[in-house]
Parts: structure tokens; C-alpha cells; sequence
């Protein structure tokens, strides 16, 4: 079923023509979102409406927005690229606002929509997986100079582990649902892992790492590719960049690309860490971002993809516990399933640990 107001957000944003036909997209988790067609010979359009009990403060997230797509599009710019197609475009409403109101106060905001461009939940094809580590790269690089201080958390502490290991303790203890016994064994598991929340925290703190602007939801189908060349197009959901570590980007884009399974999984003996997925991304990332990353960050990489995979991990767990508040989920037990799959990843990488601080120390 639609959204209230679908068909009012639509008419209020500067679009070619009047919206014809909306779909809705399942992919995201947080926002609603659509596709817009406005008819033959137009261009087409993303509309979304903002999820304001994640996102308190929608303005000053579209200011970031709008400034870091406007920073981005001028590197295309002088590189020769096509602003259409290598950034997202803010489509404006007809007012000239970057966002639209509805009378329940719900915010909407649109973007142009990329042509013959694919997105993937899932890769087994190493070559297109290399090519999304160098387009996040890149993007990491493009926003390398960006004004820091400028930027408005939009969620505070998004990557801080420990604080998120201390909410997943409070889910725990509040049992909200009764939900925690039969959990029993997965929530010992994530607690167990409660000393190596500050690893990052730690780095950050004493220099050994450096705060950069980072995408901070480095998942694969945030990466658009060329339907025919396979490479990568365009960065999307720009919604949580924000200061954070290059250990985030990475970790965040292997534990969902390098897995060897879809994040929902269910059947856990199909979910592994692929070392040759994780290697591959490696060559990609590293390969962008060699000049700009410290010793001590690229032999962290395999702490990285640990430490964001452990914190969605413990994010899905803690929804499931409070109630399926904060992720979409699409059945019942999806925050549950999404919850042990993560954790199995983890287990997977205690072993495999060794060989991934192997393989980083390659690209030194
Ligand atoms: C959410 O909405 P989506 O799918 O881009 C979440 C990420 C999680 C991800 C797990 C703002 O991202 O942090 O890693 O789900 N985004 C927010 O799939 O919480
Ligand atoms: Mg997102």
C-alpha cells in the first residue's frame, strides 16, 4: 500500500512532467522510497519520504546533502564527467525547496534517477566487486577536502561500537518483547565480544587513525553500476556521511559484499567470509586510497569489516528486542534472522582473522 501523501509529494517537486506511476523500492532500510515515472520521453525520478524518527533533523540533513553532492559534482566537473549520472541531483520543489512537507509533517525529498545503472545485493563476480571498492574509493577521495566541521551528525555515534554494544546491553535488559531467552545463545555470543568494541575508538583517539569523511553505509547496492561496463557509477544514500574512520567504509562494505550470502540468509552454513572476495576488495580500495591511509589503518582493515559486522549485528539483535522499531523488516522474525546471520559471519572471522591480517599486510 502506498504512503499517505504520495501522490502530493509528487505534484510539489519541479519534475519534467506530472508523476504517471510510482513503485515503491524495497531495498533500503529506513527510508520509503519510490520510482517515479512521469511519462514517455521524460526523465525519471527517486522519491523519498525521510524516516524523521532516525533522521530528527531533515533540514540540516538535506544541508549536508546538498553540500556534499554540490562538493562532489564539481570534482566531475573538472574531470571531465557527466553530473547527471556520476552524483545524485536534488531535485528542487516547485517552491525551490530541497524538501517538501506533507500535512502530517512528514518530509519527502527527490532526486533524478540514473539511467542503465544496476545495484546488487549479492556479487559472486570478483571483477564487479573489485570495481565497487574503487568507486567507493574514489568517493572517499572526491570528499577528502571537504569541510568536516561543516557537517551535521545526523545520528550521533553512528559507529561508535561501544555505545552501540551499550544500547544492545539495554535491549537486553529490558526485554521489552520476551523475546531474550530464546536468544539466549546469540546474546552471550555478542556480549563475549564487548572488549573489542573500542578498537577503532581507541585508534581514533590516540592519532594511530584519522577522522575523514566517510560514506559510513558502505553496502554494496549504495554503489551504482554501469549495466554494461560494470563500473561504478555513482555513490548513493548520502545520509549518514559524516566524520568517521576509513576502517568504517571498508568494514561496512565487506561484511555485506563479502559475505558470501545475502545479510538475511537463513540457511547459516551458506555464510562465510570469502577471502578471495575480501582480498579482491582490498586490491580495489587500498589500490584508491594507498597516499591517504596510515600503516597502522591498513593493517586494521581486518578489525574493520569485524567491528561494523559485530555492530549490525548487535543492531539487528537490539531491534528485535525492542520491538522491530528501527529497521523495515518484511516478516516477523527478519531482525532475527538478519541478527544471526551477522553473528555467524563473525564467528567465521575469530577463525579466519589470521589469514585476513595475511593478506592486508600484502598491500602495505
Ligand atoms: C540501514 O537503509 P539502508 O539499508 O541503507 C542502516 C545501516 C545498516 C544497514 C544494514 C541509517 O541501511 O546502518 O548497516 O541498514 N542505515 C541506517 O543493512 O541506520
Ligand atoms: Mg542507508
Amino acid at each position: 500500500m502506498a504512503v499517505k501523501y504520495l501522490n502530493e509529494a509528487g505534484e510539489a517537486f519541479a519534475f519534467a512532467a506530472s508523476p504517471v506511476k510510482y513503485e515503491r523500492c524495497d531495498i533500503g532500510h529506513i527510508n520509503d522510497t519510490y520510482f517515479v515515472n512521469c511519462g514517455e520521453g521524460n526523465p525519471s525520478y527517486l522519491l523519498q519520504r525521510v524516516n524523521t524518527s532516525i533522521f530528527k533533523d531533515p533540514i540540516k540533513l538535506m544541508a549536508n546533502i546538498k553540500g556534499v553532492t554540490n562538493h562532489v559534482a564539481k570534482k566531475i566537473e573538472a574531470a571531465g564527467g557527466d553530473t547527471d549520472r556520476e552524483v545524485r541531483k536534488i531535485v528542487y520543489t516547485k517552491n525551490g525547496d530541497d524538501y517538501f512537507v506533507d500535512p502530517d509533517g512528514c518530509y519527502w525529498r527527490a532526486y533524478l534517477e540514473i539511467h542503465d545503472v544496476v545495484s546488487y545485493n549479492s556479487v559472486d563476480n570478483p571483477e564487479l566487486f573489485y570495481k565497487s571498492a574503487v568507486a567507493f574509493g574514489r568517493f572517499f577521495n572526491q570528499l577528502s577536502d571537504y569541510p568536516a566541521d561543516t557537517l551535521y551528525e545526523t545520528i550521533p555515534n553512528f559507529h561508535n561500537s561501544v555505545s552501540r554494544m551499550n544500547d544492545f546491553k539495554a535491549a537486553v535488559a529490558e526485554d521489552k518483547m520476551g523475546r531474550a531467552a530464546e536468544m539466549k545463545k546469540e546474546i552471550e555470543f555478542a556480549l563475549s565480544k564487548e572488549p573489542q568494541c573500542s578498537y577503532i575508538l581507541d585508534r581514533l583517539a590516540d592519532g594511530r587513525c584519522k577522522l575523514c569523511v566517510t560514506h559510513n553505509d558502505t553496502k554494496l547496492n549504495n554503489v551504482l553500476m554501469d549495466a554494461n561496463t560494470g563500473e561504478g557509477v555513482c555513490i548513493i544514500d548520502l545520509d549518514t556521511v559524516m566524520p568517521g574512520s576509513v576502517l568504517y567504509d571498508f568494514g561496512d562494505a565487506i561484511r555485506f559484499g563479502a559475505s558470501s550470502a545475502a545479510e538475511d540468509e537463513t540457511d547459516l552454513t551458506k555464510v562465510y567470509m570469502d577471502l578471495e572476495m575480501f582480498e579482491t576488495y582490498v586490491r580495489g580500495f587500498v589500490g584508491e586510497l594507498h597516499d591517504s591511509m596510515t600503516e597502522e589503518e591498513i593493517l586494521s582493515l581486518p578489525m574493520g569489516a569485524y567491528l561494523m559486522t559485530l555492530e549490525t549485528g548487535i543492531r539487528f539483535l537490539g531491534d528485535y528486542l525492542n520491538g522491530d522499531v528501527y529497521f523495515h523488516i518484511h516478516y516477523p522474525e527478519h531482525n532475527r534472522d538478519r541478527a544471526r546471520n551477522q553473528l555467524k559471519l563473525i564467528a567465521d572471522m575469530d577463525e579466519k582473522m589470521p589469514q585476513m591480517i595475511e593478506i592486508v599486510k600484502k598491500y602495505l
